[in-house]
């Protein structure tokens, strides 16, 4: 199917491996690549009519009038989903991409062994030749509380649940097939923090859900686990976290660890001093990071269907902003 001309905009992503792959599913000429600052010409913005973008500057979108769908290129919307130059009936696809998910999960999965199996701890012990043993727990004494139970929670789940952890999820909405016990609403929060060893932030980040991990929240996790206290780890959005409020949590013990991908300024500072908070794993917002060769079939995919009309279950909630 011809899909007409479709810009690319990739953010701080290397844009070679995007076009090469655009291009075997698009035309050359059709492939628009900007740097999500400056727009194409005019008349090239006017015959654009999807987009494939990554964070651009407000006002971006603006320029290209006859806009249909805008695909991101992570699983987060929020860059898109509230934006005053995507015009209503612009519509936004999720990508939901099995390599994608791979990768979150293995992140996910990473952090909650090495929390749990204190990889720390061992690391701290090797850099003074210390054979140094502690005490282990087994995964089904730990309880391990997803916050965000959509696709990203669930793949997680299936991984953790095989390695036995005690596991629940939460989410805004009841999810009755659900194989793990789910609390949802605002109501059973509080429930589902205080049956929770290790907290995994999944969520998207929306009005609701912004500032949610802060000091209030790390009070009501669960203090009498066999990880001798409570551990967050969020590859959700930086703006999910107060970061003086973690930073504060990780000094005074309130927290026991933190794995944090994700942070209100990226690159995170070198003088941020969560770098050097106690117990803390940082990666750089790679959780998620992903080939184009994997995300583009699937994006063109969904553009296709779109474009022949097709009902698509990964259009965005505009209004709940995910
Ligand atoms: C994503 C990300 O949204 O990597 O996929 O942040």
């Amino acid at each position: 199917m011809d899909l007409g001309k479709v810009v690319l905009t990739v953010g701080d992503w290397s844009p070679g491996g995007w076009i090469e792959h655009l291009e075997r599913y698009v035309s050359r000429e059709d492939v628009i690549f900007s740097d999500g600052v400056t727009p194409p010409e005019p008349d090239i913005c006017a015959q654009v009519k999807y987009a494939v973008a990554w964070k651009t500057p407000d006002g971006f979108f603006s320029h290209f009038p006859n806009l249909e769908a805008v695909l991101s290129t992570g699983a987060g919307v929020d860059h898109l989903a509230r934006r005053p130059d995507l015009a209503p009936g612009v519509a936004i696809i999720r990508v939901i991409d099995p390599d994608l998910t791979g990768r979150v999960t293995a992140w996910t999965v990473m952090n909650v062994i090495a929390h749990h199996r204190q990889a720390l701890a061992y690391l701290d012990a090797q850099r003074d030749a210390q054979w140094r043993p502690l005490p282990q727990s087994s995964a089904p004494d730990v309880r391990v509380g997803l916050l965000g139970y959509g696709e990203l929670g669930q793949s997680a789940a299936k991984v953790l649940g095989l390695l036995g952890y005690d596991l629940a999820g939460w989410a805004r909405t009841p999810k009755p097939d659900a194989d793990i016990a789910v609390f949802a609403g605002w109501d059973d929060l509080d429930a589902f923090l205080a049956r929770t060893d290790i907290l995994v932030c999944l969520l998207p980040l929306t009005d609701a859900t912004r500032g949610i991990l802060n000091s209030d929240l790390f009070g009501k996790l669960a203090q009498d686990g066999i990880t001798g206290g409570p551990f967050v780890i969020n590859g959700g959005r930086g703006g999910h976290q107060i970061e003086s409020d973690l930073l504060e949590a990780l000094t005074n013990g309130t927290l026991k660890g933190a794995s944090i991908d994700v942070f209100e300024e990226e690159p995170l500072p070198s003088d941020n001093p969560l770098w050097r908070a106690p117990n803390i794993l940082i990666t750089p917002h790679t959780a998620g990071m992903s080939a184009p060769e994997a995300l583009l079939g699937n994006m063109v995919q969904n553009l296709i269907a779109f474009a022949s009309g097709e009902t698509l279950d990964n259009i965005v909630d505009r209004e709940a902003g995910y």
